[in-house]
């Protein structure tokens, strides 16, 4: 930090001050303003000098130092704290009527107390969906950090609630006061959540449930190192005791105090005017729910007038000045009634449970994903047993948990099934992959629509007229299963479908059999063998003497074609091994559809063959995927990037960085010209 300014102390000690005030109004800036004064960057290295003085000189170290929000030992057990106002919690409204006898409680009671309150003031928050704390500060310092337990006595989580970079250690501003207590919700953001259970998973680790139970975990570990890992976040929206505070006069004022003071107050709180204020801001906080970053289970309504509050007082455990309003809960308990597999229409096989039909997030549910078998074993859910169910917007509900102590006697294990509930074509799960799939692709009633529509597509088969409104038509009505079925149509019965004329039904049939004359890559790319696109099927078209070749061989002589990896031999060999598609190919082969024979590269002599090479730039003559095409059609091996290994660079207008590296390591270039040229070569050869 030597900036040459003479009248600066430069003593380690004036150098850490300085850091840790950086450090302290960047930190409140990015999580309580969510502005961003300094990159990130800048900010890692101002902390990064401070650990370093503070390591070189550990007498300058302080409790409030941001670097100590960790501490340094795990603690044995977490003691007591006994709140010196009680933590209240809050009671429901679900519906106008119940806010409504709310409201009239509230002037009631105020009437009582001779006072005319009018259209009454509320303030509305929104209601975190995370664990309820309440933080001490004594002469401005953190002093400690409690639970809401019981609401008398909760737990203390000083140590993990430090770690929390919202939470101020020392309040801002010049005259603390002697005490404040605040209280505010600890929650994790759903990005947080996400990511945390994510790596978790890749690590083979326990997943946390939902936000609120990773919050409220999270706060109750004994070790704060462990909590300063989960991405915790804060809101504060009230205050317990204080002292030497001359407290404004309404609930609004004081959220702004707690702001002044440097904590995180929610932006979206707002004042509002009687229940038709609180039911519009219901609605609008309703709307915006799923598209906040962490969960709310509702909002909260709270008389501003604070004067009033006094009078109002508390019942037993909530006070009658305040009241949560609920959004349709988004998690309940069902049972599971059976577990079945879907067939999705790429053919991928997914559990799915069927439930006792369950109302939650606004709807009944009856069914939840299980997503796919990995999940499903690692949730390990069965029928008979009692699951948290989740459904949060139009998100797809789905089970959370098994509640196992519910468990029933004599449940087992869910497999995945051998055959496809559908077709009973093979269903297969290539090693490293998620989904398991139905491989019987031209056949499966579950997959027949898309199939058929890739078929028919223009960069497949390429029959003009047949779109996806009619292949719906014809499946629908029976008239077709398979692709093979598209040959046996009739006038007859394609002139009696729906906008379709005698004309547009021979131009139809007329396309199908123009389209029968085609090439075996088309024809490859045309059966949708999952990883089978254009450049693929072209490699295996090049690759196999014959159709007959192809449909013999083995993975590992599929492996020889280039570009064929282990999983595209999986995919293509368990395809073409299944007697329902074996079927389906050998009737449009019988149909007619042929192709030339192909040209391979051990029978033509292409200067491209068994050569890498790497195009660049704009060919004007053709794209760069069917030149792509063309150089893996004569055997050639295409990558993205120029390396020693590269053999030639093609080189088109406008080429970049790649032609200058290719020079650079005298590699051999072909301008557009020389490359068609080339390619006429075997063309003609
Ligand atoms: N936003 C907000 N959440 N929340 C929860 N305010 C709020 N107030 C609460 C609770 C339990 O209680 C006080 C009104 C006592």
């Amino acid at each position: 930090m030597a900036t040459g300014d003479e009248a600066r102390d430069d003593s380690p000690a004036s150098e850490a001050v300085r850091l840790r005030v950086l450090i302290e109004q960047y930190s409140h800036a990015y999580h309580v303003l969510d502005e961003l004064l300094v990159p990130d960057a800048e900010y890692d290295r101002l902390f990064g000098r401070l650990l370093e003085i503070e390591a070189k000189h550990p007498e300058l170290v302080t409790p409030k130092s941001p670097t100590q929000r960790v501490g340094a030992e795990p603690i044995g057990e977490l003691a007591e704290i006994r709140h010196a106002q009680a933590m209240l919690s809050l009671d429901n409204a679900f519906d106008e009527p119940s806010l409504a006898a709310f409201d009239k409680r509230v002037s009631d009671r105020l009437a009582t107390a001779g006072i005319d309150a009018g259209v009454i003031e509320y303030v509305a928050e929104p209601k975190l969906d995370g664990a309820a704390v309440s933080l001490r500060y004594t002469d401005g310092e953190l002093d400690f950090a409690a639970t809401r337990g019981d609401g008398t006595t909760g737990e203390d989580v000083t140590h993990n609630v430090r770690t929390i970079g919202a939470v101020p250690l020392t309040l801002r501003g010049r005259n603390p006061p002697a005490v404040l207590e605040v209280r505010g919700e600890v929650y994790m953001p759903r990005d947080g959540f996400e990511k945390f259970n994510a790596m978790a998973l890749e690590r083979g680790e326990k997943t946390l449930v939902n936000p609120r139970n990773a919050a409220s975990g999270s706060l109750r570990q004994l070790d704060p190192a462990m909590t300063a890992e989960r991405p915790l976040a804060i809101f504060f929206y009230g205050t317990g005791e204080t002292r030497g505070w001359q407290s404004p006069s309404t609930h609004a004022e004081v959220l702004k105090a707690l702001r002044d003071f440097g904590f995180r107050v929610s932006p979206n709180w707002r004042v509002v005017s009687g229940v038709a204020g609180c039911m519009a801001y219901y609605a609008e906080i309703g709307e915006r729910r799923n598209t906040l970053p962490y969960e709310i289970d509702g909002v909260v309504y709270k008389v501003n007038t604070l004067r009033w509050r006094t009078i109002l007082g508390a019942a037993s455990r909530a006070p009658r000045w305040a009241i949560a309003h609920k959004f349709p809960a988004q998690e309940e308990l069902t049972t599971v009634e059976a577990i079945e597999f879907q067939v999705g229409r790429t053919g991928a096989v997914t559990p799915v449970a069927r439930l006792a039909p369950v109302f939650v997030g606004g709807v009944t549910v009856s069914n939840a994903t299980l997503h796919n078998i990995g999940e499903l074993h690692r949730k390990d859910v069965r029928a008979g047993d009692t699951v948290i169910v989740r459904r949060a917007g139009d998100v797809i509900p789905e089970v959370v948990k098994v509640i196992e102590e519910r468990r029933p006697a004599g449940t087992s294990i869910v497999e995945l099934p051998e055959r496809c509930p559908v077709c009973d074509s093979e269903v297969v799960r290539p090693e490293g992959e998620a989904v398991a799939r139905c491989v019987g692709g031209l056949f499966c009633g579950a997959q027949r629509k898309q199939a058929l529509r890739h078929f028919a597509s223009r960069r497949a088969m390429d029959i003009e007229g047949l779109g996806e409104k009619l292949i719906e038509q014809l499946v629908d009505g029976g008239l077709i299963e398979t692709p093979a079925d598209l040959y046996d149509l009739t006038l007859e019965q394609l002139s009696g479908l729906e906008r379709m004329g005698e004309k547009s039904a021979q131009n139809l049939l007329d396309a199908l059999q123009r389209r029968k004359s085609t090439t075996l890559a088309r024809f490859l790319h045309a059966l949708g063998i999952r990883e089978v696109g254009e450049a693929t099927a072209l490699a295996l078209a090049t690759g196999f003497a014959d159709l007959d070749a192809l449909r013999d061989a083995d993975e590992e002589r599929l492996q020889e074609v280039p570009d064929v990896g282990p999983v595209v031999a999986q995919h293509v060999r368990a395809f073409l091994q299944q007697p329902h598609n074996r079927e389906v190919i050998d009737k449009l082969v019988e149909h007619g559809i042929h192709w030339p024979e192909a040209v391979t590269p051990e029978l033509v002599e292409s200067p491209f063959a068994g050569k890498t090479i790497v195009l660049t730039g704009t060919l004007s003559t053709m794209s760069r995927d069917e030149a792509k095409a063309k150089l893996q059609a004569c055997g050639a091996k295409v990558t993205g990037s120029v390396s020693k290994k590269t053999d030639i660079v093609v080189a088109g207008d406008n080429a970049g960085s790649k032609l200058k590296r290719a020079q650079d390591l005298e590699i051999k270039v072909l301008d557009e010209v020389d490359f068609v040229e080339k390619l006429g070569e075997l063309a003609s050869g």
